[in-house]
């Protein structure tokens, strides 16, 4: 690709007809040259071959000086437009490939405004979030408190303080898992009553919902992992009656007006005397168990260092899994662990 030197021929017969047939060679070499041009490795070899400071124009301007002076600022001017043109077309192309640069880049990064966007269902408490929400809320109106306590328990909190001692047969009831010698998962959530009872002094008027687990073979109605809300009132001159109140008001808050109620006898080692409470619905014939209740046995206030000639109190432990089930008619505890959306989505 390389010509002739032209100031070599120039040399020997430095005419203005030679110069202009060298321009106007170089001025198609250039032209061919730009539109080779395709990278801008290409682009500065094109620059410094023809415009460098050595480059084909460069050599051309040196041989001015063996022209006649008269052709000298004809050739000058040929000259000169022979280098316009050809920074011209280097900057022609720089910007052609820097666009070329720029509209590889847009396209690359193109956004399409017209696709559909990504969709982000919302979630939604779980129902039995709910469900206990909504119990707190009518004890709360009822003037009750909400307290929490560890799910990790001693056996002094979960048993012992609960009239329950180690040998008692009723522990076999909630024997849960065990985390050494004195420490478990909670069976039930009284323990947080005992912890409250023993930091204040009556009256105390709480509920405490929580989870808790026993060692229950899963079934449609067992499950090692459950919820419960417990409520304590301890104060002076508490009943039976008072007790049968506060569950026949529940009843109607959660389930609805004209339901029934019924207690009968059961036993419960921290409880004296202790009832089972059955609901029935308006127009049913079937009762259904909903909660395990009693008047607070002494044993138990004393240990908390309550005195029992001066207050009674009375308690009750239901599961929120039961509410919700007797509620929306669900057949299977399992389903509120099993976290599949066609029945989480439900509620
Ligand atoms: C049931 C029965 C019950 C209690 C829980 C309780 C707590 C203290 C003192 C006395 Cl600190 N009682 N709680 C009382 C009676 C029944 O639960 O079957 N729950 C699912």
């Amino acid at each position: 690709m390389s010509i002739a030197a032209f100031p070599a021929t120039i040399g020997a017969m430095a005419t203005i007809e030679e110069l202009k047939q060298e321009i106007s060679s170089l001025a198609a070499k250039l032209e061919s040259a730009a539109a080779a041009v395709d990278s801008s490795q290409a682009l500065e070899a094109f620059r410094v071959e023809y415009l460098g400071r050595k480059g084909r124009v460069a050599e051309l301007f040196k041989a001015l000086g063996q022209l006649p002076p008269e052709d000298r600022a004809t050739a000058g001017k040929l000259l000169n437009e022979l280098k316009s043109r050809a920074t011209a077309l280097f900057t022609a192309r720089e910007e052609e490939l820097n666009r070329a640069v720029l509209d590889a880049q847009l396209e690359r990064e193109r956004v399409d405004l017209t696709l559909p966007g990504t969709y982000h269902p919302l979630g939604h408490l779980h129902l039995l979030t709910q469900v206990q929400a909504e119990i707190e809320s009518i004890f709360l109106r009822m003037g009750f408190d909400v307290a929490s306590g560890p799910e990790i328990e001693t056996d002094y909190y979960a048993f012992e303080a609960l009239n329950i001692p180690a040998d008692h047969p009723a522990r076999d009831e909630w024997d849960t898992f065990y985390i050494d010698d004195t420490h478990l998962l909670r069976p039930h959530t009284s323990p947080v009553q005992i912890r409250v009872m023993k930091s204040t002094t009556p009256p105390v008027r709480i509920i405490c919902p929580g989870r808790c687990y026993r060692r229950d073979t899963q079934d449609a109605t067992h499950s090692p992992v459950f919820h419960q809300v417990e409520l304590l009132w301890v104060e002076e001159g508490l009943s039976l009656a008072n007790l049968k109140y506060v569950i026949e008001y529940f009843v109607h808050e959660f389930f609805g007006p004209g339901y029934e109620m019924r207690m009968s006898g059961d036993f419960f080692p921290f409880t004296e005397p202790s009832v089972q409470v059955h609901m029935r619905a308006p127009g049913a014939t079937e009762w259904l168990e909903i909660m395990g209740a009693g008047m607070v046995d002494p044993a138990v206030l004393t240990e908390v260092g309550y005195d029992p000639e001066a207050v009674t109190g009375f308690a009750f432990g239901l599961g929120i899994e039961r509410m919700a089930m007797l509620r929306y008619k669900i057949d299977d505890i399992r389903v509120f662990l099993q976290n599949d959306l066609r029945f989480i989505t439900q509620f």
